[in-house]
């Protein structure tokens, strides 16, 4: 039997936009991904888009029992700025306030540890229209709505988020043409990497004062970089893969200060974003209480095979190739590989490298397209799903044997959700979602959660 802390926890993660819904009185502001949707549905798989999802505006109270069904010991979400501040900058939306406060009210009252991001990849449009993240002014507006936040839910929140994977949207928006703006601009890129972090900071900073007695973290998808092989040129790959997708937010947001090499290959190539001096006084005096940590697949790397055309913008990745290493162990209902140990890598060097910070693991979990085909007597028969979270419970309880300052395992996500350009092609939860009607039902990998949970362990 492998058995955890006695006080590790239990539970899941999802996000406002990706459950909430919206209707059409309910005053939420328009964010980047309901403004895209309407202008080109096509590039949302089956052109389902955000304004549908999981209901959960709706349907909070039953799903919340959903949470005690499940074995849910803690929960993450997130508040939607476009929700509490329509524009972003301007009037709070009373709605919003009262569905927050009873979502957050409901989790509490179940006795469940309340875990609140402040933003998953959705900024209101407003903003977006004033050049987004490009600009310091969205900076000063995200600091605003963070101290409102901490003002008016503070009392209930156990947990803060400054925020969700935010690699992501500087690569998806800035480079890889997968999130709004969709555009190719490295310089903006840096840019927008730099204000989010100074945003994050500033938020700690924030709830420092206002909540003096709380906790406030980021959440960061920390896969480690894996070189082909010892060679120096592959191994110098995965340190520099590892600076631009891991270290750009982690160091600045545990260490207070940016690796000096990723300050150098930024100036080298002429993207040094613009800052005021006294930033990099905010962000040294501001970490983080604890991290989060999101982890489903590791990513691997080669030295390039071609050297890099001078006349082309500039992406991290001419420093390394993508490397499909052979043999590795598959989801083949999702396309990612399979790597448990990734989660004990990842404890090992915040151990080490990090002053072995407090830490969750608050995303795992194992996407499949077309999961409806393992449905046996009216449910999902999900043991592939049980096997993934078992195989890197493993990991986690090895890294946890020796030292790793864990604290608990979110699985991402309770309900089927939606998921950006993806929508709901990759089901990941622990109940399922029939999109037609909107029927909830516990698969078999939610009934052995809570079991896994009252035992804490298996
Ligand atoms: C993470 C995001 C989540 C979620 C998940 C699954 O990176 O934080 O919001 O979407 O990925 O992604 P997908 O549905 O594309 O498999």
């Amino acid at each position: 039997m492998i058995r955890f802390p006695d006080d590790f926890v239990w539970g899941s993660s999802t996000s406002g936009p990706q459950s909430e819904g919206r209707l059409p009185d309910d005053g939420k502001g328009d964010n980047t991904w309901d403004y895209w949707f309407r202008q080109a549905p096509e590039k949302f798989h089956n052109q389902v888009g955000p304004e549908v999802t999981s209901t959960f505006y709706e349907h909070y109270e039953t799903d919340l029992d959903y949470l005690l069904e499940t074995g849910h010991t803690a929960f993450r979400t997130s508040i939607q700025w476009s929700r509490l501040i329509p524009d972003g900058d301007g009037e709070v939306n009373p709605k919003a306030v009262d569905f927050y406060r009873k979502v957050f009210e409901g989790v509490k009252a179940r006795g469940i540890e309340l875990l609140v991001n402040l933003y998953h990849f959705d900024l209101p449009m407003a903003l977006e229209l004033k050049g987004g993240w490009v600009e310091r002014s969205t900076v000063l507006a995200y600091e605003r709505y963070a101290r409102l936040c901490f003002e008016m839910f503070g009392d209930l929140v156990d947990r803060w988020i400054t925020f969700n994977e935010p690699i992501v949207p500087v690569e998806c928006g800035y480079f890889y043409q997968l999130h709004y703006p969709a555009t190719v601009d490295p310089k903006a890129g840096i840019q927008v990497a730099y204000h989010t972090q100074l945003a994050s900071s500033l938020a700690v900073k924030a709830c420092h004062e206002l909540i003096p007695d709380s906790k406030i973290g980021i959440v960061l998808n920390l896969t480690p970089a894996y070189p082909r092989s010892q060679h120096p040129a592959d191994v110098k790959a995965a340190r520099i893969a590892e600076l631009f997708q891991a270290k750009s937010f982690l160091d600045p947001s545990v260490k207070g200060a940016y690796p000096q090499e990723l300050i150098d290959l930024i100036r080298m190539h002429d993207l040094t974003p613009a800052y005021q001096a006294e930033d990099l006084e905010v962000i040294r005096e501001n970490c983080v209480d604890y991290l989060g940590v999101n982890y489903y697949q590791p990513l691997r790397v080669a030295a390039p095979r071609y050297a890099a055309n001078p006349e082309a913008p500039f992406f991290p990745s001419v420093y390394f190739d993508h490397y499909e290493m052979p043999g590795r162990k598959m989801n083949p209902h999702r396309g990612w590989e399979i790597y448990e140990r990734g989660v004990y890598d990842i404890a090992q060097n915040l151990k080490k490298n990090y002053g072995n910070i407090e830490w969750l693991l608050t995303e795992n979990g194992m996407g499949v397209e077309g999961e409806e085909k393992f449905r046996k007597n009216g449910q999902i028969q999900d043991d592939y799903r049980i096997e993934f979270i078992k195989g890197h419970l493993l990991e986690l309880h090895r890294a946890i044997q020796e030292g790793a300052n864990c604290k608990g395992y979110l699985v991402w996500t309770f309900i089927d959700c939606w998921s950006w350009l993806n929508s709901y092609k990759n089901r990941y939860g622990l109940v399922e979602l029939d999109l037609t009607d909107q029927s909830r039902r516990i698969k078999k990998s939610g009934l052995w959660f809570k079991q896994l949970s009252q035992n804490n362990g298996f």
